[in-house]
């Protein structure tokens, strides 16, 4: 735990980007509206990606937006202190990201007809995304090794705690209407398919040309050069872009390449454990 880090319910939050009276303020007061949509991950999970992907479908796969307001403006983090304003200023069809735990979420959500949707990655690959994005990421360094990453992840101890533990409160909404689960690996072995499927769930109908236009302009590579989408613009003392690159490599089973096999091993042993309540399968493990 960093100097700055506080704890809500259990959970562990950064002092610098986040408040306790805005995580009380966004669960209790923040009003839902029925055409919102939120995009809800754990951290290192694809959740820019689907920030680019959500707006290039909100605006039929003109780019214009993309290529001219930053991504955290188009979809900001509902909990971030920084991002109330920008929140407030959406445009409708709102979309708002967030990290957030299932219990920490707005409350008013429940008696709206707002979307959710939910992209998981294989929580290795989280892992070693984590451990790179820290050394560029001024706010929190957590000094050490790839290991005490691993052990960080593990234990929960990390900032909006336990990879577990969000997957498990947020796959209570599994069979709810309004909510739309995907993983990071789907979006890569189909990325036309899974715009698709989006499209349908939020009742958008596209051309061809408009979905690949979306699929074009939401790509790694697209997104890497295109400095409105790459966070090269964040401040270089929160983000010192020195230390690496936010679209680092954008592939899945990058972890083959920095577990050792006595890592991944312990990792599949408490990953059994701590899931075997949830008698899920998910498309990720097989990466
Ligand atoms: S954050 O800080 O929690 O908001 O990070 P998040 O956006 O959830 O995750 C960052 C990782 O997503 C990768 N990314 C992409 N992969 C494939 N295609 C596209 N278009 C794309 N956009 C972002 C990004 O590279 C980070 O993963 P790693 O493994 O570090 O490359």
């Amino acid at each position: 735990m960093s100097f700055d880090d506080f704890t809500c319910k259990g959970v562990q939050f950064r002092a610098k980007v986040h408040s306790e009276d805005r995580l009380k303020f966004v669960e209790n007061e923040f009003e839902v509206y029925d055409d919102d949509v939120y995009n809800v991950t754990y951290p290192k999970s694809g959740t820019n990606w689907m920030i680019e992907i959500l707006n290039l479908i909100k605006h039929d796969g003109d780019p214009t937006i993309s290529q001219t307001v930053p991504i955290y403006e188009r979809s900001p983090c509902i909990e971030v202190t920084q991002a109330a304003d920008q929140v407030d200023k959406l445009t409708r069809p709102r979309i708002i990201s967030s990290h957030l735990p299932y219990n920490f979420f707005p409350k008013s959500f429940s008696t709206s007809k707002a979307k959710i949707i939910y992209t998981m990655r294989n929580p290795k690959d989280v892992i070693v995304s984590f451990f790179f994005f820290r050394k560029m990421y001024c706010y929190h360094k957590v000094n050490g090794d790839f290991q005490k990453s691993v052990d960080v992840f593990l234990e929960g101890n990390g900032g909006y705690g336990s990879w577990f533990n969000h997957l498990k409160g947020w796959m209570q909404m599994k069979d709810d209407s309004r909510f739309f689960f995907i993983t990071y690996e789907e979006l890569l072995k189909d990325h036309r398919g899974s715009v698709i499927r989006l499209c349908k769930f939020l009742g958008k109908n596209l051309t061809d040309a408009q979905i690949d236009s979306v699929v074009k302009h939401s790509s790694f590579n697209t997104m890497k050069d295109n400095k409105m989408s790459n966070l090269t613009e964040m401040p270089f003392d929160m983000l010192d872009q020195t230390k690496g690159s936010f679209l680092r490599k954008g592939v899945s089973g990058d972890w083959k390449n920095y577990f050792t096999v006595a890592q991944s091993e312990y990792f599949d042993r408490v990953y059994r454990e701590k899931m075997k309540d949830l008698n899920m399968s998910f498309y990720c493990e097989q990466e």
